[in-house]
């Protein structure tokens, strides 16, 4: 494997001697990075960290560093100007006002490829090439060109805008296209993910469909892989002795305060240190009993110290440090200690364990790592995260205390509660932030990222292998059967469940495999659903010879569209009898007067009845209306229930997925059944299945269907194993 990113993991020094001397470059990329290479044998190729040096490459522990000279001139313009004067704060929702000048630009693309040249040569035959982060955008493209045969994988380690900032940029079609040279694009949320794909459907033509792009004849996987922290190590370094006799040095030297907080961060506009600072500042100010005793050291590591915008935020974070120590401070205890240094990670990991309450509120961060180390930090189980909604840690650290940055009552307010949090409460909510960082390491990020983007290779063997043994060997049979029919419900299968059934969307990837199947000879495809043939329409789209199937069976889409793979044939009108329709419509008034009663209900009317939807009511709800309809069934003579998920059938003809299915089946001669559902109403179908057919219930629950998979996404693996093991007819796995 090849990593690429813009600095190597350590900055290299010569030596007059000669010789080179390595220390640990700063920064999350590398933290997150270096403990997983040193346990693999590879290559990194970067900047060593100093102007016009030319190193030669050199091998510690099985990585391999090859050294990317950069000049003073190249440094300035591709380093320091496009990456952190253009890209970097624009990225970063604009915090710092992004500056476009067309020589940064010219250099940005000039060093882009020398990186890509120096990738080309170091790669070998079908190697894995790593690349990283937004200094190295255009790589991924111009890597391709030179290295058709290496499988390419791009991370992004800071946020993608939202759609109206990023168009600002000049070279906006330049940079996707670059990107889009990848075979997997990573981003730390799925925000970012969102946004990169409208853009390049925007503004590249790239077709998206699901996690999947295509662009230029190739098809691009992208998707959030939330970085973190060696979790273990950090752990273990805590409890070291030398670390934790430090913490308690360290708060002795600050004679013992009754609460310390911490900020930890490089010095950086969007870390927003000056937010911490003003909430606590104005707390001391109110002399707030929460604040009494209470100390704050905020560590603000040096960084990108040649760009203006850097030192003006530095001077206004020690303007405000020596405010706020001029006014509260005493001898020898001042209220802020401010220290402009970094620190070996031990005596950092001194300063995670020292802290009762961890500071963090940056206005925008694509994940932060700081966040993560102080709760790996924290064995004792207790601590207090304070936490800005705008990092990507937020998604998964929620039971750290949230704040809205912008919103400084609402920060000093929460500055307040962790103060005062009592011990069981922090031990609590300490609980489940250390499962998740321990569950999700830096390991498991890294071993996620690769192993999908191995799967680029080959996307039907990465779908078997999510397959469970006998549903594989299921799929391997059905592959070769000479006529098959292949049923599926809708909701729950090939759409997950959510709350609000019209928000229902199917996962691409299912779909597109129906799809493949329904035109392959001696294929038929049916979605039997209790959705009224209208929806299914919408929600399956134009599905072309996907034959579609309603209302349980009540309403079909004309069976001569399955027999002959003929153009669609327009539905079959459903046309209810007198005595039908005038029972629907004294349905329909009851049923809305129910609606009435309980608003939480959902009705989905049907022209063959009506569907009372139960997801997002309360248990009592529930209750309640199944009692009433029961009631009701008394006076409805001729209406059938159908209790399905959260929902209950209400028809007034005699239909059910069983019927359906088993008529489609006679109607195509009695062709091998696979069928697929996650519904009580799905079991009519798995009755009429015939010896040597297949059932599958998707999800938990009692069933008549002999193989069991566990979600939509695992349908999606199956239908699209299939459709490629029969386009084939052969199976691509063994
Ligand atoms: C970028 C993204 C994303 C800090 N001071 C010292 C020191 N550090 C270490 C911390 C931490 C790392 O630097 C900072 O990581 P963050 O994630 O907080 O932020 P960025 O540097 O902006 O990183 C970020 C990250 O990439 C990874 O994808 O999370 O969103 O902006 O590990 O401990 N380390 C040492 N001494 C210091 O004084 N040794």
């Amino acid at each position: 494997m090849v990593v690429v990113a813009n600095r190597l993991p350590f900055d290299l020094k010569k030596q007059p001697d000669g010789s080179t001397i390595a220390r640990q470059a700063p920064g999350g990329l590398v933290t997150a990075l270096a403990p997983i290479l040193s346990r693999r044998e590879g290559a990194w190729i970067g900047w060593a960290g100093d102007a016009d040096v030319e190193l030669d490459p050199t091998t510690t522990d099985g990585l391999t560093l090859h050294p990317l000279p950069l000049s003073a001139d190249e440094i300035s313009a591709y380093y320091e100007g496009f990456s952190n004067g253009t890209l970097w704060p624009l990225y970063h929702d604009a915090i710092a006002d992004p500056e476009y000048h067309r020589h940064w630009w010219d250099a940005y693309r000039r060093v882009n490829r020398r990186f890509a040249e120096k990738s080309a040569e170091v790669a070998a035959d079908g190697a894995v090439v790593w690349i990283h982060d937004y200094q190295l955008l255009l790589v991924p493209a111009m890597l391709r060109e030179l290295r058709p045969d290496v499988r390419i994988g791009f991370f992004q380690h800071i946020p993608f805008p939202p759609v109206e900032l990023y168009m600002r940029l000049p070279w906006r079609k330049e940079i996707i296209a670059g990107m889009l040279g990848a075979d997997l694009i990573g981003f730390q949320v799925s925000g970012a993910v969102r946004n990169f794909a409208r853009l390049a459907r925007t503004l590249v033509g790239a077709d998206v469909s699901g996690s999947s792009l295509s662009y230029a004849d190739r098809n691009i996987r992208v998707g959030a892989f939330p970085i973190s922290i060696d979790a273990k190590a950090q752990s273990e370094l805590a409890v070291r002795p030398e670390v934790t006799e430090a913490a308690a040095k360290l708060r002795s030297d600050l004679g013992n305060p009754r609460k310390l907080i911490l900020g930890v961060d490089r010095l950086d506009y969007t870390k927003g240190i000056n937010v911490r600072l003003r909430a606590f500042g104005e707390l001391l100010a109110e002399r707030d009993p929460a604040v009494d005793g209470a100390t704050m050291i905020q560590i603000a590591t040096p960084s990108r110290e040649r760009l203006g915008s850097y030192v003006r935020t530095r001077e206004n974070i020690e303007r405000q440090v020596g405010a706020i120590n001029g006014d509260y401070g005493r001898i020898g205890h001042p209220a802020v200690s401010y220290l402009h240094q970094s620190f070996p990670r031990d005596e950092l990991a001194a300063f995670y364990v020292a802290a009762d309450v961890m500071a963090v509120t940056p206005l925008r961060d694509g994940m932060n790592l700081v966040a993560k180390e102080y709760i790996a930090c924290r064995t004792d189980g207790d601590g207090v995260l304070l936490l800005s909604e705008f990092t990507g840690a937020a998604g998964e650290l929620r039971q750290s205390l949230l704040v809205n940055p912008y919103d400084t009552n609402g920060v000093k307010e929460t500055l307040r509660t962790a103060l005062q949090m009592p011990h069981q409460e922090q031990k609590k909510r300490m609980r489940f932030l250390r499962r998740q960082v321990r569950t999700h390491d830096v390991d498991a990020w890294a071993k996620t990222f690769l192993s999908t983007l191995e799967d680029t290779k080959d996307p039907v063997a990465a779908a078997l292998k999510r397959l469970p043994a006998e549903v594989k060997s299921a799929v391997r049979s059905l592959a070769d059967e000479q006529y098959l029919l292949v049923g599926t419900d809708f909701d729950g299968v090939l759409s997950p469940l959510v709350e609000d059934p019209a928000a229902a969307r199917p996962l691409p990837a299912a779909i597109d495999a129906l799809r493949t199947l329904a035109v392959l000879p001696n294929t038929s495809v049916a979605v039997i659903s209790g959705r009224s043939l209208d929806q299914l329409r919408l929600l399956v789209g134009d599905a072309g010879p996907v034959h579609l199937v309603g209302s349980h069976g009540a309403e079909d889409a004309g069976i001569s569209g399955l027999v002959h793979h003929a153009a669609h044939t327009g539905p079959t009108p459903t046309t209810l009898t007198d005595d039908e329709q005038h029972l629907k419509d004294r349905l329909d008034r009851a049923v809305a007067d129910l609606a009435e009663k309980y608003p939480t209900i959902r009705l989905e009317h049907k022209p063959t009845g009506i569907a009372v939807h139960l997801r997002g009511t309360t248990p009592e709800v529930e209750t309640a209306v199944a009692q009433e309809i029961t009631r009701g069934m008394a006076e409805w003579d001729g209406v059938r229930v159908l209790p399905g998920k959260k929902v209950l059938e209400l028809s007034v003809v005699t239909a059910d997925k069983g019927r359906a299915l088993a008529g489609l089946r006679s109607a195509l001669g009695g062709p091998r059944t696979i069928f697929l559902g996650d519904d009580v109403t799905d079991e009519h179908a798995f009755g009429v299945l015939q010896p040597g057919d297949v059932g599958v219930k998707v999800g938990p629950g009692e069933t008549a269907a002999k193989l069991r998979i566990s979600d939509p996404r695992q349908v999606a693996d199956l239908l699209t194993a299939l459709a490629a093991a029969r386009q084939t007819h052969k199976f691509p796995l063994q």
